[in-house]
């Protein structure tokens, strides 16, 4: 299996993240999430490693804000230039608003940290020094993974760092800043009827904003209920797409502690609902997340779990890319991806 995947990511690093009531904690997005899934495919007969070539801004500007964009792109330069502090301990620091624009009725203002409340979500989409061009490498290794889709009609494994599902158009939230899977699905929706299935833990909130309102690209996404769950405002079930789109988004907020059983559940109705759709290509958001005893998760899937999911889906028998996402377990991390992408090879 052809696997994309560039060293880019190691600079995004930053070196804390903050939780709930202000807690500030390491950041559980972080490099060696990568080193644990490289060790494990290391250990298979069946993993080709590939550099990702580089496809440009245009795939990238085709779903996210122009504006958004030149904002990841400076922000961190501008934040050096303007604050003393920050450029004599950069490694200390990473940006990020303490004021933020509720609603989306506001406008992006020009000071860095408007802009920086305009464009980010929550306290865990930080930006530090390399985080820019580590979104753009983590897109490229989806975009590749798409291109390799299309032209060998095989399943490929994009190994993203960092994740997008949470990017919208126009925000960064959640460790994510550009919207990997959604770039790829939207690359892809130019060649074929294209479904997107999210499996991380949390909602996929960016691919629900980017396609809400499109019929070509059917999205799907299971994950813990955003009533107690982040990304708390998206995920419910009654949000089911819009105007030509309406339809064509499916929510499965499931319960806290679900385990297999519930889970394979509500994949058999998510696999269902892609079969009548009838697509050409699969791009499968995949968070490890769900795994039980994840730090930042609440359900219990297994080894044997995982082993089963990736079966159903391999069973839809689409050309799939597949696109890491989240999971924090990292000493488990390694054998769990590879326990699923097994069944696509
Ligand atoms: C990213 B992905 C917990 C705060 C939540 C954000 C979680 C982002 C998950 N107190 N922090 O979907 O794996
Ligand atoms: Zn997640």
């Amino acid at each position: 299996m052809k696997i994309f995947y560039s060293e880019e990511h190691r600079k995004h690093h930053p070196p804390f993240e903050v939780f709930d009531g202000g807690k500030r904690v390491p950041y559980y997005e972080n490099p060696d999430r990568m080193d644990r899934i490289l060790s494990a495919l290391a250990k298979t007969d069946w993993a080709e490693l590939t550099k990702p070539a580089d496809f440009g801004l245009d795939p990238i500007l085709a779903v996210h804000d122009k504006d958004y964009i030149n904002f990841l792109a400076s922000c961190w330069a501008e934040w050096l230039a303007s604050d003393s502090e920050v450029a004599a301990a950069p490694e200390q620091h990473a940006f990020l608003p303490a004021t933020f624009a509720l609603r989306r009725k506001a406008r992006p203002t020009s000071s860095l940290h408007g802009r920086g409340g305009y464009y980010i979500m929550d306290l865990s989409a930080c930006i530090v020094a390399g985080t820019y061009k580590a979104a753009l490498a983590s897109a490229n290794c989806a975009m590749n993974a798409a291109e390799s889709v299309f032209s060998e009609q095989l399943s490929v494994f994009a190994l993203c760092r960092p994740p997008g599902h949470h990017a919208g158009r126009d925000y960064a939230a959640g460790y994510c800043f550009i919207n990997n899977a959604s770039v790829a699905a939207n690359w892809l929706s130019a060649k074929g009827k294209v479904a997107l299935l999210d499996i991380d833990y949390h909602a996929g909130n960016g691919a629900q904003d980017i396609f809400y309102e499109r019929n070509d690209v059917l999205t799907i996404s299971i994950h813990g209920d955003p009533d107690y769950e982040y990304p708390h405002y998206a995920g419910f079930a009654d949000e089911t797409g819009a105007g030509a789109g309406l339809g064509f988004h499916k929510n499965f907020p499931l319960p806290k502690d679900t385990g297999d059983e519930g889970y394979l559940t509500a994949l058999n109705e998510a696999l269902e609902i892609i079969r009548n759709f009838a697509p050409n290509y699969l791009a499968l958001s995949t968070g490890m997340d769900t795994f039980d005893g994840d730090p930042l998760g609440k359900f219990h899937i297994t080894r044997e779990g995982f082993a089963e999911i990736g079966k159903r889906i391999a069973a839809l028998n689409l050309p799939t890319a597949i696109i890491m996402e989240g999971g924090y377990a990292n000493e488990a991390l390694g054998t769990n991806i590879v326990t699923l992408l097994e069944n696509f090879k």
